[in-house]
Parts: structure tokens; C-alpha cells; sequence
């Protein structure tokens, strides 16, 4: 067998698995409980097999630097952002590294990633591999099956070996974030989704729905004292559970219609079913104390089962219409 015909099956099965991280990666950000288990799973297999292939992958490396061609540079920072991607996604998940200097670790796994999938696509734009019937064969299959097999005995052994280090790792949650201040809000991170930065505190709720506006205070609100035990997730990789204490937001809502947006002063916001109203708490206290600004007091959503990004801070609006739940981008934009 010639070492191209070899060589062009280590590269398209590494382009597979990078597109599968990245898929896995997604997909693993937008979902809070369910199937995130093994989305996880599958997103560290295709980081193990990637890491199994790299002996191949350098010996097409070897051979290429002898050839000098153009796009030297382009394929050097790619190996160098999946190497980034790859050694930042195991501190975070083996280690619980927070951050890296001034940037969280999940900036940059995420930022690498994007990075990645950038140079990836102009990488393969250049050098691209035709897709051979020959690569559909029977001995090709076995090969997948093989690497396959070592990605899952690789995984296991590094579980294992996390597990009987008694390392971080062990005891993460599902969606494979690390424990940080549950029960003590003082000790929970504070954080944003991009660069949001806290409003000066509102004093009001506003609620809109087809039949008109009404306005809440904040204490008439707290007054409810409906109380939730429910688990903020952030994917910047930790999650703390709280005892919270607000309004149901089906308390509030006494009118029909296709969704409702749940409006930060700052303007940021996302979207839910009407469905879902009965399940979604408009908290002003957490473990029975007034909810600091920085966790988005006075008011600030809780959204049970959902990632944190869900659970708007500092909401000064309320507002029902009639567009359906979905329309809105899959992550916010600000
Ligand atoms: N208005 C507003 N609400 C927000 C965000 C934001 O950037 N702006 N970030 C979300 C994200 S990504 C998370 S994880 C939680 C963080 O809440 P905390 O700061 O109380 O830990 O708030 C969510 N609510
Ligand atoms: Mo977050």
C-alpha cells in the first residue's frame, strides 16, 4: 500500500472526527439535561481518536515539509489551534482549570474551535481529497472499526484512570460542568454570555401581553415567595444548585399566545413556549437572601433543565405575542 493511499485516509478520517467535535461541541451547548450524556461521550471519543491518529498525521507532515508547497503556514496554525483545543478541553474536563490568565478555559477551547473550523475548511479548500469509492471498502471499514474500538478503550482508560486518581474530573455533572458555590450564592461565579455588564438595578417588573401592561414591583413580586431548589449550568463549564425563592411566571401571565420573551434591562433576552411558564420562576431571592446585581437582582430569570444562558439576568419586561418559541437565534447574540 502506498504511503499517499495511507495518507489520505488518515486525513479524511481526521476531518470526520474534528467535524464531529465541533457538531457534538454545539450541540452539547444548547442542551441542559436529556441526551447531553452522551453528546459528551461522543465529543471526548472523537477527541481521543484524533489524539490516536496523530502518529500518521505526522508522517504525512514529514513527507509534505519535503515537498515545500504553499499553505505551510495555514497548516501549522491549524495543528496548533486542535492541539489548543485538545490540551485546553482536557484541563477543563480532567483538571477543573478555570482560566488561563485573563481568558476562562472555555474561551479558549471555544475560541480554537471556531479557529479551527475556519482554517479547517480553507485547509481542505487547498488540499483537497477526493473521495474514492476504493475508501468505502471492506478493509477501510474494518480500519474505522479499529480506530473506533481504540477511541472507546482510550476513553475508558482515561475515565478509569480519573476516577481511581480521584481527580476533578470524576465528579462532574452530565453536561460536564464542575461544581462551584451550591448553596452559597456568595461563592457562585458571576458571569455573562459575552460582555454584558450589570444595569443599574430596576425596581420594576413590566408584563405586556395582547390585552394590555401591568406593572409589578419588585416586593409585590417577592411576595409570592415561590420557591424552586433548581441548577444553574453555565457552559463555561461549572453549575451551582440554589434554593430560590420569586414568582412562577405562570402567576403572572393570564392570557394566551404563541411565546414569551423574558427582556433583561441591559436588552438582552431569549424566547419560551407558553407551555413552559408554569416551570420558570422569576426569582428575587436566592438561599432565602436578596439576589446580589451581579446574579442579575433584583429579578433574574430561573429556567430548570436549561443551560445558563437561559436564565436572564436583571429582567425589567416581560412580553407575550404571538411568534412561536423558536424564533429567536439558537444562542444569543450579545
Ligand atoms: N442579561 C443577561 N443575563 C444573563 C447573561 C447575560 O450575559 N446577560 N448571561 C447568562 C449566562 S451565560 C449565565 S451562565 C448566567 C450566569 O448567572 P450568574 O452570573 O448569576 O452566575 O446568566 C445568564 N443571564
Ligand atoms: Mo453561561
Amino acid at each position: 500500500m502506498s504511503p499517499v493511499m495511507a495518507g489520505r485516509r488518515t486525513n479524511l478520517a481526521l476531518a470526520v472526527l474534528l467535524a464531529i467535535a465541533l457538531a457534538t461541541g454545539v450541540v452539547a451547548f444548547a442542551i441542559g439535561t436529556g441526551w447531553v450524556r452522551p453528546v459528551l461521550v461522543a465529543h471526548g471519543l472523537a477527541a481521543v481518536a484524533i489524539v490516536l491518529l496523530v502518529p500518521w498525521k505526522s508522517a504525512i507532515v514529514r513527507r509534505g515539509l519535503g515537498r515545500k508547497r504553499d499553505g505551510g503556514t495555514l497548516s501549522t496554525l491549524l495543528a496548533v489551534l486542535v492541539v489548543t483545543a485538545l490540551v485546553s478541553g482536557v484541563a477543563h474536563s480532567v483538571f477543573n482549570v478555570d482560566s488561563v490568565g485573563p481568558l476562562a478555559i472555555m474561551q479558549i477551547h471555544v475560541g480554537a474551535a471556531a479557529g479551527a473550523l475556519v482554517l479547517g475548511l480553507a485547509h481542505v479548500w487547498q488540499r483537497p481529497q477526493r473521495i474514492r469509492v476504493s475508501d468505502l471498502s471492506r478493509r477501510n471499514f474494518l480500519r474505522s472499526g479499529a480506530l473506533a474500538a481504540g477511541a472507546v478503550l482510550g476513553y475508558l482508560a482515561v475515565e478509569a484512570t480519573v476516577r481511581a486518581a480521584g481527580l476533578p474530573g470524576a465528579t462532574r455533572r452530565a453536561t460536564g460542568s464542575h461544581e462551584r458555590g451550591s448553596f452559597d450564592p456568595r461563592a457562585m461565579p458571576v458571569t455573562s454570555w459575552l460582555d454584558d455588564t450589570p444595569p443599574a438595578p430596576g425596581m420594576s417588573l413590566t408584563v405586556r401581553t395582547g390585552t394590555g401592561a401591568t406593572v409589578f414591583s419588585i416586593e409585590e413580586l417577592a411576595t409570592h415567595a415561590d420557591r424552586i431548589t433548581a441548577t444553574l449550568d453555565c457552559t463555561g463549564g461549572w453549575y451551582a444548585t440554589q434554593d430560590w425563592s420569586g414568582v412562577r411566571l405562570d402567576r403572572l401571565i393570564d392570557t394566551a399566545g404563541g411565546s414569551v420573551r423574558i427582556i433583561s434591562a441591559t436588552g438582552y433576552e431569549r424566547r419560551f413556549a407558553m407551555g413552559d411558564i408554569g416551570d420558570l420562576l422569576l426569582a428575587t431571592h436566592a438561599a432565602a437572601a436578596p439576589l446580589s446585581l451581579g446574579h442579575g437582582g433584583p429579578l433574574r430569570l430561573v429556567a430548570p433543565g436549561r443551560r445558563g444562558f437561559w436564565w436572564v439576568k436583571w429582567v425589567t419586561e416581560v412580553v407575550v405575542d404571538d411568534r412561536p418559541s423558536w424564533w429567536q437565534p439558537p444562542f444569543p447574540l450579545t
